[in-house]
């Protein structure tokens, strides 16, 4: 009788083994199939699994390098006030400053709890210099500030513009679309535009820009366009039709006291805590 009992005992714990994992028998048929093949057969598999993993791997590094790019670039043209600015943000001190004839690059930790740390760099924003210092930093914005002088924005603009369509057609930065930052600086002047006043003007002319630009590109070569077309087709260009995120702000380096008052710049801090 109480060998019955365990038989039956057993016989139920089987049962419920084979309730448990309805796949052993699929499993051991598959066991039994692999160790029938031919070990080269095996290799290959293991082989084509690898590679599956090593593309999984590239891919997701390629994917997300966007968080290996730390540079934030400052950029504009000459007498806009960078390195003024390029101070304030890493010290908040005034410094008499001169035209810039290289680059600097310091360490900046923005006003945010996240704890990281981007490499700030100052270019030289004179014409003959401008391309070479872009060509060697572009790679590794992650945001450009693009530093306007609001107070003769009317008198630059042209120029202004000419330089944005640079860097907004460039192959590498519509690839990576850092952040974009307009800081329409020099607001302590009473003279100075606003923010949205600019950017309606940038959008004229940007506007007017790649209409010229891609007419004397089909001319040269033949083809229609060539190049990257700015914005979206058959529409007005405006800044959001870029695939980066695109911020316009007011700031003063000088700030409303002067050299020994404080900048006037929280809203690009804010903008730089957000990257
Ligand atoms: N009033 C006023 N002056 C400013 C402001 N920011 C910069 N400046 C002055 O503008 C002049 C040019 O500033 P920089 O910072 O040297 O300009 P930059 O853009 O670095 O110029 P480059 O190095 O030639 O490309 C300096 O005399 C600054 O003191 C500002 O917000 N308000
Ligand atoms: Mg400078």
């Amino acid at each position: 009788m109480g060998a019955d009992n365990t038989g039956g005992n057993m016989g139920e714990k089987a049962d419920t083994e084979m309730a448990e994992n309805p796949f052993e028998p699929y499993i051991e048929s598959l066991r039994q199939k692999v160790e029938e093949q031919d070990p080269v057969f095996l290799i290959g598999i293991i082989v084509a699994l690898a590679v599956i993993v090593i593309t999984c791997v590239f891919l997701k590094y390629f994917l997300t390098s966007k968080t290996v790019r730390s540079a934030v670039l400052l950029v504009g043209l000459c007498d806009s006030g960078k390195t003024l600015l390029f101070s304030r943000l890493l010290s908040g001190k005034f410094k008499r400053t001169q035209t810039s004839i290289t680059d600097s690059s310091a360490p900046y930790k923005p006003k945010t709890d996240r704890g990281s740390i981007w490499t700030l760099i100052d270019l030289p924003g004179h014409d003959s210099l401008r391309p070479q210092y872009l060509e060697k930093f572009k790679s590794a914005a992650r945001a450009i500030v693009f530093v306007v002088d609001s107070a003769i924005f009317q008198k630059e603009v042209r120029d202004v513009a000419e330089f944005l369509y640079v860097l907004l057609t460039d192959a590498v930065i519509s690839r990576n679309t850092p952040t974009l930052l307009v800081a329409c600086n020099k607001q302590d002047i009473t003279m100075a535009k606003s923010a949205k006043l600019i950017q309606q003007q940038l959008e004229k002319e940007l506007n007017f820009l790649r209409v010229t630009r891609s007419a004397a590109l089909s001319s040269q070569d033949g083809s229609m366009g060539g190049g990257l077309y700015l914005g979206r087709r058959g529409k007005d260009f405006e800044f959001s039709q870029l695939p980066m995120k695109v911020e316009f702000l007011e700031c003063s380096a000088r700030g409303s006291k002067g050299e020994e008052g404080d900048a006037d710049i929280e809203s690009l801090e804010r903008s730089l805590a957000k990257l």
